[in-house]
């Protein structure tokens, strides 16, 4: 999928993987909040993992890598040097539905939180398109849930692989609602420190 800031990502390599920081909304209970969107992975690719900063808080949370698991395109996913977990069945990860209700207790049949996997299984015929992947990492010190929303594409390349969205729940330790967006006052803030520090970024 191309888009604008899809491009901006490919210009600017490494400032531009830099920009993919989240900005922090003012803090408030239960406010998902990130400005994370439409990044091209097949960049990632190109590149190097993407290094993905969830929550903006100057500590990256999760490495992405675009790569072909032989003839399919896949993406690998790291967080174990920041003490950060995708939801997988142990070997791919585990879609999560749109409005679940992500948390410790609270996961898809079979799945746990793994550090390291790679996103997709190729040989169980998991149909690409787009899809929710739940996350949990800390944020000093405390555990946080979040989701993350790709879209993979059907042709059998990396091609317009993107990160739709993110989003993470502001309050320790309380489940995060996949694909819940910030409220609208959330947004605005997001917006306006988004375009101060990194303007390339704006549509
Ligand atoms: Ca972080």
């Amino acid at each position: 999928m191309k888009s604008p800031i899809g491009k901006a990502a490919r210009i600017g390599t490494v400032a531009g993987l830099a920009a993919l920081a989240a900005t922090e909304t003012a803090e408030a209970a239960a406010v998902l909040s990130t400005s994370i969107s439409m990044v091209d992975l097949s960049t990632a690719a190109d590149n190097g993992a993407l290094v993905l900063d969830i929550d903006g808080d100057g500590t990256n949370d999760f490495s992405i890598t675009g790569e072909y698991y032989g003839p399919n395109p896949a993406l690998s996913f790291n967080g174990a040097s920041t003490s950060a977990w995708m939801v997988s069945d142990g070997f791919a990860a585990s879609t999560v539905g749109e409005g679940y209700e992500l948390a410790n207790g609270s996961l898809p049949n079979g799945a746990s939180y793994v550090s390291t996997t790679i996103l997709f299984d190729p040989f169980a015929g998991v149909s690409y398109g787009e899809f929710y992947a739940g996350v949990r990492f800390f944020r000093d010190g405390e555990l946080h849930f979040g989701w993350l929303k790709f879209d993979m594409p059907t042709d059998g390349t990396l091609n317009g692989a993107t990160l739709v969205s993110a989003g993470w729940e502001s309050e320790a330790y309380a489940p995060s609602t996949v694909g819940a967006v910030p409220e609208a006052s959330a947004l605005f803030i997001s917006a306006v420190f988004g375009g101060l520090a990194a303007g390339r970024r704006r549509r």
